[in-house]
């Protein structure tokens, strides 16, 4: 299909509740929002860099200005047969996964519809629900994330994540632990720790955690390896993966057990493709992140998710956690612990012009 036309879009949408990670408070999101159109489809896809760069390397700053000035001229115009013909395109730049991935999973979407199947089909999953589990922010005490904790698992959320920072960590896994004897539980540290503070994640060991995710540095493999030799837990690796290049060394020198999968991070499907069989043949475990996403990129998450190997829960919380009024016209809500995956052509899920036009700071308009 030839790609005629691009709409690029700001939103601010802000959150029903402050989001506390070690890495800051997150009040709400700013989104740039991107359309593909083609024989009178569109494809959807968002970025999911924060406004700075927190997280990992990536602002919506820059993004903007490299899809806007750069991606979409040189794209615009031309027709791929394939989302591995436009991947092509997009190999030469150098990191840049989010900003390169919202043009690869609009791609994705658009040429889902023009084979009028859904995602999932066309991506090769095997389900048409999948397990969600819920990722908590930092709350003020311990008991008060025990209480968020059993709320949640009342639910139905199969896993509960709790955000965790050093000098934060014991007390509130205890607390929950004490609560929920048998629910799955994990935590996520988003590289607030180094090996100094190896002693404080050992600790945890004995609160039966299905995995401690990125304990260390955004963008290490080789302390991670070693911590991992002295932690009975698993790590699971977040902020460290953004290729497969990276999966294959960390699962090759024990850098984690686990690793946690978002498709915008790594630079669109394809790569999460890659990453997701790599995970098969080491016989690592897999399960699909969030980055707090509207529903357009909630929905490219819930259709990866139906690929064989994600097989723990997975953070696709229902959108009305975060949003008093998201921007698709369909819900995305979870029913007993699972998220249905949204029927119809490509992702699925369609946009609520209303619901749009209350959130959009700005639109531009790009053409071939
Ligand atoms: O580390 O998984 C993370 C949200 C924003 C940035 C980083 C992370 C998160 C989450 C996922 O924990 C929350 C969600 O999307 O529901
Ligand atoms: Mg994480």
């Amino acid at each position: 299909l030839t790609l005629e036309s691009a709409e690029l879009r700001l939103l601010e949408m802000p959150l029903k509740f402050d989001f506390e990670t070690s890495f800051g408070v997150m009040r709400r999101r700013y989104v740039p929002l991107l359309t593909l159109r083609s024989g009178g489809l569109e494809g959807y896809a968002e970025g999911v860099m924060d406004f700075l760069p927190l997280y990992r390397e990536e602002t919506v700053a820059g993004a903007v200005a490299f899809v806007e000035g750069q991606l979409l001229p040189r794209l615009l115009g031309q027709r791929f047969a394939t989302p591995e013909a436009l991947a092509l395109e997009l190999a030469p730049y150098r990191g840049n996964r989010m900003a390169r991935a919202m043009v690869e999973m609009a791609f994705w979407d658009l040429w889902a519809k023009a084979l009028r199947l859904p995602l999932w089909q066309v991506l090769g999953g095997v389900r048409h629900k999948v397990p969600v589990g819920v990722s908590l922010g930092i709350q003020p005490g311990a008991e008060q994330t025990a209480d968020l904790a059993a709320r949640h698992a009342a639910e139905g959320y199969r896993r509960i994540k709790l955000k965790i920072k050093p000098g934060w960590d014991e007390q509130p896994v205890a607390a929950v632990r004490a609560a929920l004897p048998d629910t799955q539980l994990t935590v996520d540290a988003n590289s607030a720790y180094t090996l100094a503070d190896a002693s404080a994640l050992q600790r945890l060991d004995g609160y039966g955690l299905k995995y401690i995710e990125q304990p260390l540095a955004f963008d290490d493999l080789l302390d991670h390896a070693a911590l991992q030799k002295n932690l009975r837990t698993p790590l699971c690796l977040d902020e460290s993966i953004t290729s497969a290049r990276d999966t294959r060394q960390a699962l090759s020198i024990g850098a984690g057990r686990v690793i946690n999968l978002k498709v915008a991070r790594v630079g669109g499907h394809l790569e999460a493709r890659r990453i997701h069989d790599l995970t098969l043949a080491f016989d690592a475990s897999l399960w699909c992140g969030g980055m707090v996403e509207t529903g357009i990129g909630r929905a490219h998450n819930i259709h990866l998710s139906t690929l064989e190997n994600f097989t723990l829960p997975g953070d696709t919380s229902s959108a009305s956690r975060y949003w008093e009024r998201d921007i698709i016209q369909e819900p995305l809500e979870v029913e007993r612990g699972e998220m249905p995956v949204p029927p119809g052509p490509g992702i699925g899920v369609s946009l609520d012009p209303q619901a749009l036009a209350g959130v959009t700071r700005w639109t531009r308009e790009i053409q071939a």
